[in-house]
């Protein structure tokens, strides 16, 4: 018999590759999707265009328990990948409420509902490098204090500390993945490796002349998503639930990746991007770096992608989409106001 898995989330960057990663696998994918999705699939779906005929979609949303309990109380799951978020960092200054209500409460549903109507399902919360935030120590690892410098960071330290007290109060299966920045061609457009790519691509189509950015000297550890989604299936399937640090090791810093976007095209960065101080946040993460010796040796996960090639294939999938036309994926404009 196949297992059933359950992603909140499926609509998202992550959610995709997971879904296509559990098919591949032979997993029955079901995915929790909000009402508003259904009704514009296009846009909305458009991630899951590779396997939306192959998954089961329940509409629900994450800010109702009553939706995620009869969602629960109508089918059973082997596992529970949770990824529903607002998972924008910066949109967190802005609307610091509704963050924390759907990253929290969201999160504490999920539990709550597993606990009262199938307490062996297995659960991986999606826990984040920005639960480091001011950084304890270099690398980070799973034992590094946690000091969030924002309210997305807040909510994903609370979203941590819950699952843990389901594992130990409950005795469930209950795993933190803390994730570490991972990217793809199915990125969203307001993310600091999207916005440049895609940035790039228009300028070297003469759609635009330049880009406007914020904090280049920020330092992140990015890694492939794809890479990253087997690491979440890999935590479910040890003997016992644990939580793990998900990273390349490898960092970069954002004027980097700009100057390796750019010179994919050939062009020089300094020529076109310009700083623009609304887009700084009032509290920066400055430096992140994983150690995922933890996951080498325990789940014997390898990032397959490294920082060059994420960069080369984020550029040329952007060139691409560009060079098809392809208006519905793409944004009105790349700038993001953010607070
Ligand atoms: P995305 O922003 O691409 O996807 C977020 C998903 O959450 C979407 O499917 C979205 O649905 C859904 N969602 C948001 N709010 C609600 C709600 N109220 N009810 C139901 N669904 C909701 O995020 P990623 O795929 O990049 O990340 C997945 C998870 O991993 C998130 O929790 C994120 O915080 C975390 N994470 C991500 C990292 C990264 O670098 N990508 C690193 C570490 C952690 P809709 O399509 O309807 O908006
Ligand atoms: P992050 O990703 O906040 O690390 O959260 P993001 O790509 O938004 O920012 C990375 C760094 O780039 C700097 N930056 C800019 N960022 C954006 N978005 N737009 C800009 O114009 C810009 N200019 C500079 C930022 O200040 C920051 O330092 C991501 C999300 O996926 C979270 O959900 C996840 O938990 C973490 O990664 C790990």
């Amino acid at each position: 018999m196949s297992k059933r898995a359950l992603i909140t989330g499926i609509t998202g960057q992550d959610g995709s590759y997971l879904a296509e990663h559990l098919l591949s696998l032979g997993y029955e994918v079901h995915g929790l999707v909000r009402r508003v999705a259904l009704e514009q699939p296009q846009q909305r779906l458009g991630r899951l265009r590779n396997c939306l005929e192959d998954i089961h979609i329940h509409p629900s949303n994450l800010d109702s328990y009553a939706s995620v309990f009869h969602v629960l109380s109508k089918n059973r799951f082997d596992e529970c990948y949770h990824l529903a978020a607002q998972s924008f960092v910066a949109e967190s200054f802005s609307d610091g409420f509704s963050t924390m209500a759907t990253n929290i409460n969201g999160t504490h549903y999920i539990l709550a509902a597993l606990q009262e109507l199938q307490p062996d399902c297995r659960f991986y919360f999606a826990g984040s490098s920005e639960m480091f935030g001011k950084v304890r120590e270099t690398p980070q690892r799973e034992a590094t204090p946690f000091h969030p410098r924002s309210p997305y960071g807040v909510s994903k330290v609370a979203g941590f500390h819950l699952t843990v007290n389901y594992r130990e109060a409950y005795g469930m299966y209950c795993c933190n993945g803390i994730l570490f920045n991972h990217e793809s061609p199915r990125r969203g457009f307001e993310f600091v490796t999207r916005k440049i790519t895609y940035g790039v691509a228009r300028i070297k189509s003469g759609l635009a002349s330049e880009l406007r950015l914020g904090n280049l000297e920020a330092k992140r550890d990015w890694g492939h998503a794809r890479d990253y989604v087997k690491a979440m299936h890999l935590m479910l399937q040890q003997p016992k639930p644990d939580d793990y640090v998900i990273a390349t090791g490898e960092t970069h810093s954002v004027r980097e990746l700009c100057e390796f976007a750019f010179s994919e095209v050939g062009l020089d960065y300094r020529d076109y991007v310009r700083i623009d101080q609304t887009v700084f946040r009032p509290a920066e993460v400055d430096l992140l770096i994983g150690d995922a010796s933890k996951a080498r040796n325990v789940l014997n996960w390898e990032p397959r992608v490294n920082f060059v090639g994420l960069v080369e294939e984020m550029v040329q999938s952007d060139m691409k989409l560009i060079s098809a036309g392809n208006e519905k994926d793409m944004p009105r404009e790349v700038a993001t106001p953010v607070g």
